[in-house]
């Protein structure tokens, strides 16, 4: 995990898409990576890796309770680059902007492309963009909150870092994790990336209008999905043709009406 490359997430920037400039901005700071491997120096970045992870747990629980008590749902898609969790969330906007107030918290290294497709989709988004760091973590979150401001009972989605491996270990406060993988990344990744598969809420297949022209066989995606999480609801979809996207809607229904509103 990062704590061990050394790549930190101090300088992420965080921009409400439609603004010009950062909204909140933490300097960079230098960026060092030691990779000497004594055992003395595993040791310690073992208990680095535990502190890290512990305060991230703190602030992610404030994230939670600020998000229960204005009874928005937060949803943390996450899943490799280009998986479709923007092209999903896009359409999720366009489709379900009629009945429910949509929000969007995206994390990329660099850009603001992606809040600005959330906007144009019609949803209000703020882009944290983590510089050297490789997912999103709980301290980011809360501020990116403020920044938002999201209403009451509406609902939050978190698109982190395109990366299967340290988004697993840091809570924001969300509700449930929700990983996307595609047809085109092959059927093996559920084994490969098992914390990411073990973590999610719900796993989304997407691209599955690519069947035809993938070596990809369903059945065995899901199996190694279900060998980490046994229960895990595994939903087919195509973000760009439609397809399994009332059963996503229905899912993301059913826990909006499990949180509680204050
Ligand atoms: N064929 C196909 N392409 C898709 C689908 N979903 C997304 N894409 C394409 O995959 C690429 C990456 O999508 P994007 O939403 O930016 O992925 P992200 O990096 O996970 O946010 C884009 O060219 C999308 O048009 C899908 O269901 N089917
Ligand atoms: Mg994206």
């Amino acid at each position: 995990m990062c704590a061990t490359c050394g790549c930190g997430q101090d300088g992420a920037v965080i921009t409400l898409a439609g603004h010009d400039h950062p909204h909140d901005h933490d300097h960079p700071h230098d960026h060092h990576h030691d990779h000497s491997h004594g055992d003395h120096e595993h040791t310690e970045t073992v208990s680095l890796e535990q502190k890290v992870l512990a305060k991230n747990d703190l602030i992610a629980e404030q994230n939670r309770q600020w998000l229960a008590e204005r009874g928005i749902l937060a949803l943390n898609v996450t899943s490799s680059p280009g998986a479709g969790k923007t092209t999903l969330l896009e359409r999720t906007i366009r489709e379900l902007g009629a009945t429910r107030t949509v929000t969007v918290i995206e994390g990329d290294q660099e850009t603001l492309l992606d809040a600005d497709r959330i906007r144009a989709a019609g949803a209000r988004a703020v882009q944290v963009n983590t510089g050297a760091g490789c997912h999103l973590d709980a301290a980011m979150v809360g501020r990116a909150l403020e920044t938002l401001d999201p209403e009451p009972g509406t609902l939050l989605f978190i698109e982190n870092v395109g990366n299967l491996v340290c988004p697993a270990l840091f809570d924001l406060g969300e509700h449930s994790k929700v990983v996307v993988v595609s047809v085109t990344e092959g059927t093996d990744k559920p084994l490969k990336y098992p914390h990411m598969f073990a973590a999610a809420g719900l796993v989304i297949l997407n691209k599955i209008d690519l069947l035809p022209y993938v070596d990809f066989d369903v059945e065995t995606c899901c199996r190694h999905a279900r060998s980490v999480n046994p229960d895990v609801t595994i939903l087919p979809t195509s973000a760009t043709r439609g397809d399994g996207l009332d059963a996503w809607y229905a899912w993301v229904d059913a826990h909006v009406n499990t949180t509680p509103a204050h």
